[in-house]
């Protein structure tokens, strides 16, 4: 039996019928599509949704985003809440719609976040040629800007003939939800071949249920894990992301209860393990927390789970400063478990933590760490704490700290609320002061660190658990780049709290400059003075709180913690996406993570601040090593 449909039409019935399931639960794996139509879909996908709405034949809810761009983080945002057993797509129009998308695509595959991008195409028939917004290379007419897709996806096709588009639609469906491979999948879709007829073999569309496994570790790699964590002093535990989409914390727990080994965390690790838990020590690395920071520095055994070592959790590889030191590294994908020449464990995290426990303590020879190691990581713990308790309550004047606002949105936040952020000075106080109780509460992308991520992040977050309030951090910088998904939000109902922290500029970049002898250069936003012919004259007249008002928010305007506090209670209140706008001193303190990022400073400078900033750098640079 065949059905005659176009392959616009055929590519969202064959969506809606896909299923992915782990543990037995069961759940669509492609739960709605995103888009914005020009030319390029219109006709094809446009139409396609629409019939399959008024048909009823397909049920695949489509969402119009303000900014494809934006799309791309909002369906990021909500496949990591849905610990990427879910995952959205995203259509877009030929050329700038479609380019807008590679931002997101990158973040995405970074992230290992699965989005099925659906860039549109020029005519495979090459009838109107070229069509608008066609990029022409006059080496070949087979050259499209949704090339430039190919190395920030981890499946890409062009679909110029509608018989290509069942192989490569169960090609994306795997790649999309295998915890190894996933990330942005691409699937080019030319204008004229989405409205184009096909008898399709009516098997394309049944339901399809795509397993995803929980692959357990090859017992000879077991043996080889287990003999260098026996043989472990002072073991420290990496927990990244791939902890919290397996679902591992209640393994993590047990495993770090039995073998007293501590927990250290990453980015996207934070809540793997409450914060308050007697084995969790907080952040790894460059943004990390000196407790976390001092314990890796001196472990001669780092048991990676779920972590790509990214270059913040190594601090660009002088964070484990031990000359023996070692890495077992638990990863459902080979490439990560190889790093650092570790032992390799390739399996689900929560596989591998079942495992690894009970081959740790089988019969009488359980292992655990020395009291005297887990007395030192506490008595680390115990110094630390207040540390942080004064960096929330700083009372700084005139302005607060913005460690004030995360301090005063920590205690105000419910266990299951969450938090949403990914680019400027937040991330790094947030990995270092953020006390995390919910492994999906803390939800900061830094793979990317894409400005912009914000708003539209905790969008993707909301609509993925409704249940849950998301209170969105965002800096006036990345506001200014990508507010637009506020209007998405006015329109769907979707409730979000936005505080907006107002510091005229990049108070991340800005610090960053001053550390490399760049003296703040270019950082903030300020008039250009005619004095200087610098832009470092007056404050500008920008009034971003108004801006976010004029997009369809509620809007409180906050001056003191005070305030803020009370403003965090009404917007939680209120079932309309609500502002809660504050200006900090983005000169107030930070406490130091004791740890150091690799960024090159000038080896030659007229300018003296410069040649010291150089002398520093080389002598931290001294202490970074390849781990062989
Ligand atoms: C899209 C993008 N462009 C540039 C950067 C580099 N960058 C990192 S933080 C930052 C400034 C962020 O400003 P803001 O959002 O106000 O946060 P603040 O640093 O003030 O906390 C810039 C430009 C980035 N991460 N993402
Ligand atoms: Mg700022």
């Amino acid at each position: 039996m065949t059905v005659r449909l176009t392959v616009a039409q055929a590519l969202v019935r064959f969506l809606a019928s896909q299923y992915s399931e782990r543990d037995g639960q069961r759940q669509r794996l492609i739960a709605g599509c995103f888009g914005i139509f020009g030319h390029g879909n219109v006709a094809g996908v446009a139409q396609a949704l629409l019939q399959a709405h008024e048909t009823g034949e397909a049920d695949l809810r489509y969402y119009m985003a303000r900014n494809e761009q934006a799309m791309v983080h909002a369906s990021v945002g909500f496949a990591r809440m849905r610990n990427r057993l879910q995952a959205l797509a995203c259509t877009a129009s030929i050329g700038p719609g479609s380019t807008n998308m590679i931002t997101g695509a990158a973040l995405a595959t970074i992230n290992r976040i699965p989005v099925l991008l659906l860039p549109s195409d020029f005519f495979a028939t090459r009838a109107a040629n070229p069509v608008l917004q066609e990029l022409e290379d006059p080496r070949s007419y087979d050259v499209s800007v949704n090339d430039a897709f190919k190395p920030v996806s981890r499946y890409w096709d062009r679909i110029s003939r509608p018989e290509q588009l069942p192989s490569a639609l169960l090609a994306a469906m795997r790649v999309l939800a295998d915890p190894a491979e996933t990330g942005a999948v691409t699937l080019a879709l030319p204008q004229d071949v989405q409205a184009e007829a096909h008898d399709w073999p009516d098997k394309l569309f049944t339901e399809r249920t795509w397993f995803v496994p929980r692959p357990r570790p090859e017992p000879a790699a077991l043996n080889r894990a287990v003999e260098v964590l026996r043989g472990a002093r002072r073991p420290l535990i990496v927990a990244g992301g791939g902890v919290i989409y397996s679902e591992a914390s209640g393994a993590l727990r047990r495993f770090a209860e039995a073998t007293g080994i501590p927990v250290a965390d990453t980015q996207a690790g934070k809540g793997a393990l409450a914060w308050d838990h007697p084995c969790a020590v907080g952040g790894v690395g460059a943004t990390g927390s000196p407790v976390a920071n001092a314990l890796a520095r001196e472990a001669d055994v780092v048991l990676g789970i779920g972590t790509r070592y990214s270059d913040f959790t190594t601090a660009s590889r002088t964070a484990f400063a031990d000359p023996g030191v070692r890495f077992v590294n638990l990863n459902v994908a080979a490439f990560d478990a190889g790093k650092h020449a570790g032992v390799s464990l390739v399996a689900d995290a929560r596989a591998g933590l079942d495992a690894l426990t009970e081959a740790l303590t089988k019969g009488g020879a359980s292992y655990r760490v020395d009291e005297a190691y887990t007395t030192r990581a506490q008595e680390l713990g115990a110094r630390w704490r207040p540390v942080v308790e004064r960096a929330y309550h700083l009372g700084h004047q005139p302005l607060p700290a913005q460690t004030e606002v995360l301090g005063a949105l920590n205690e105000f936040m419910d266990e299951r609320d969450v938090v949403v952020q990914a680019a400027g000075s937040m991330p790094g106080d947030l990995q270092m002061l953020w006390r995390a109780r919910d492994p999906k509460q803390y939800h900061v992308e830094y793979g990317y660190s894409c400005m912009g991520y914000e708003i539209a992040g905790g969008l993707g977050a909301k609509l993925a658990d409704p249940g849950r309030e998301v209170f969105v951090l965002v800096g006036d910088g990345s506001y200014l780049m990508m507010a637009t998904e506020i209007v998405t939000a006015v329109s769907e109902r979707i409730k979000l709290n936005i505080v907006l922290v107002q510091n005229q500029g990049f108070g991340s970049i800005g610090s960053l400059s001053e550390s490399v002898g760049s003296q703040r250069f270019g950082t903030s936003y300020r008039y250009r003075d005619p004095a200087t012919g610098m832009l470092d004259g007056g404050v500008l007249p920008v009034d971003l709180a108004a801006n976010a008002a004029s997009l369809g928010a509620d809007v409180l305007r906050t001056r003191t913690i005070e305030e803020f506090r009370a403003a965090l209670a009404r917007s939680r209140a209120s079932d309309r996406t609500t502002v809660v706008y504050i200006e900090t001193d983005p000169l107030a303190p930070v406490p130091s993570s004791e740890s150091w990022w690799d960024v090159p400073v000038s080896q030659t400078s007229a300018l003296e601040i410069t040649q010291k900033a150089r002398a520093a750098y080389e002598a931290a640079k001294r202490h970074q090593r390849l781990y062989l």
